[in-house]
């Protein structure tokens, strides 16, 4: 990031760049170079993680049902198990029955993949989704 940059000359099927175009718009992109940077960036990110190399990021999702019975508690001891990899926790009660938590899980993709599916998998929670991030260096 912050490097050299250099002009890209690429030749595309007009359908493609009318595809294209419209997608730099939807997303409110302010050009086509910085739509084509972000998903060369997103493949390095998928790539991190495919590879089980290094440090990535991963932010759980979870909405539980705050009446099931020891749910929270078996939720935190997973974390305290694991808080060097635990950055950050977000609690949300949505309602008298539903929480949402965001918990922001940092270290090798099979450490986080690993706290994700025992949250994911405990009685009560709804719904659970892991985002797969990472810090990329280009
Ligand atoms: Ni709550």
């Amino acid at each position: 990031m912050g490097g050299k940059m250099v002009r890209l000359c690429i030749t595309v099927p007009e359908e493609l760049l009318k595809f294209l175009d419209e997608k730099v718009v939807k997303k409110g992109y302010p050009s086509r170079s910085e739509f084509i940077r972000d998903l060369i960036r997103e493949v390095a990110v998928e790539e991190k993680w495919k590879n089980q190399k290094g440090e990535v990021v991963g932010v759980l999702t979870v909405i539980y049902d705050h009446h099931q019975r020891e749910l929270t508690q078996k939720m935190i001891e997973i974390q305290h198990s694991k808080y060097v990899n635990i950055l950050c926790t977000n609690h949300v009660h949505l309602d008298h029955h539903n929480c949402l938590e965001t918990i922001i899980i940092k270290g090798s993709p099979a450490e986080i993949e690993s706290i994700a599916v025992k949250i994911a998998g405990l009685k009560g929670v709804k719904f659970a989704k892991l985002t797969r991030t990472a810090k990329v260096e280009i």
